[in-house]
């Protein structure tokens, strides 16, 4: 039997936990034969709510669940921390501002950072849920300064799996069949959903669907897409949300076999975005660690894109640059 390892998911009485804690503690992430620590934080006031979803994990008798520890104090959630889901975030209140927001959010990730700097094992994986996704993984890392950049990434992957099941359902094939899709940017409405080097079935995605259909029809979907479920479901995606995340850390953690996957992660100059923000790109993962798939050409439609989504990564930056400090 391996050693545990220790997960830490925060706001863990929220939807999105209550679905990922049950996928990871049954083994969707790391494996059916890696046995885990679960380190549970939410605030105080949801930490009642937070013993029921403990007390259904206990009925759950998983196999591979050797203690689970729920707490308000990021300190002891990130103990020895090997793994770190962040999804609990200030979401959007009546009449608050996306400066109010991005700022109670930043309070909230510095705090992390800084927990995690201190407390988390030294080869800790960060993936940040709670959004403003992509600037929240950015104030973390920013706080946690001992800890290398790397290891900080915000999800796209929820994304980059939309936009599999969209371009599948248009070629009638199955998501299985699609290779080299690309997220790059922010996780919000300028992502940009790339099908430019995407092959389906090995053949180019590009001579199987017009511009007009990727332009009007595809990218604006990807991109609503949230709004179109929290239309359908008078909630966020969930499910959908928990699932991705564990493809994000299951492919970090286990590899991807040379296949490309999206991640949000500390530019670094690669396609002419400058460091400073935390970006989504074309990676694939081995060993531990993911690498940007370098040397794609970059047509001009994708340039536009590309700067689009990295301006307005930007800006959230700007509105927190106190905190980075
Ligand atoms: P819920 O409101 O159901 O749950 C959030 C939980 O976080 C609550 O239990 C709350 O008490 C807790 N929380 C708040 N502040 C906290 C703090 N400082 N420390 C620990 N816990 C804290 O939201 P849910 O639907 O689970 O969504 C969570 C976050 O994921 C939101 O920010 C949401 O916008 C974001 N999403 C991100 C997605 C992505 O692809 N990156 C997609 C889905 C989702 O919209």
């Amino acid at each position: 039997m391996k050693k545990p390892v220790k997960v830490a998911i925060t706001g863990a009485a929220g939807q999105i936990a209550y679905s990922l804690i049950f996928r990871i503690a049954s083994g969707s992430m790391l494996g059916p034969d890696q046995p885990i620590i679960l380190q549970l934080l939410d605030i105080p006031d949801s930490l009642e709510k937070l013993k029921g979803t403990v007390m259904e994990v206990d009925d759950c008798a998983f196999p591979l669940v050797q203690e689970v520890i729920a707490t308000a104090d990021p300190m002891e959630a990130f103990d020895g921390t090997d793994y770190a889901l962040l999804v609990g975030a200030r979401p959007r209140g009546p009449g608050m501002e996306r400066k109010d927001l991005l700022e109670a959010n930043a309070k909230i990730f510095s705090v992390q950072g800084k927990a995690l700097d201190a407390k988390a094992s030294r080869d800790v994986k960060v993936l940040v849920v709670g959004n403003p996704a992509n600037t929240n993984a950015l104030i973390a890392q920013s706080n946690a300064k001992s800890l290398d950049p790397k290891q900080f990434t915000a999800m796209v992957r929820l994304d980059h799996n939309r936009a599999l099941s969209q371009l599948a359902a248009k070629t009638g094939t199955k998501t299985t069949d699609i290779e080299k899709m690309i997220i790059w940017g922010n996780h919000s409405a300028t992502q940009y959903p790339d099908i430019t080097h995407t092959l389906v079935g090995g053949k180019a995605a590009v001579n199987l669907v017009d511009q007009e259909w990727v332009e009007k029809d595809f990218i604006p979907t990807v991109q609503q897409r949230g709004a179109a479920i929290i239309k359908a479901r008078g909630l966020s995606s969930a499910a959908s949300a928990a699932s991705s995340a564990v493809d994000h850390m299951r492919d970090w953690a286990l590899g991807t076999d040379g296949k490309w996957v999206s991640m949000g992660i500390p530019s670094d100059g690669s396609y002419g975005i400058k460091p400073g923000v935390v970006y989504g790109y074309p990676v694939i993962c081995a060993n531990g660690q993911y690498e940007i798939v370098q040397g794609l050409p970059v047509n001009e439609f994708s340039r536009g894109r590309m700067d689009a989504t990295e301006k307005e990564l930007r800006e959230e930056r700007a509105a927190i640059e106190e905190l980075l400090k």
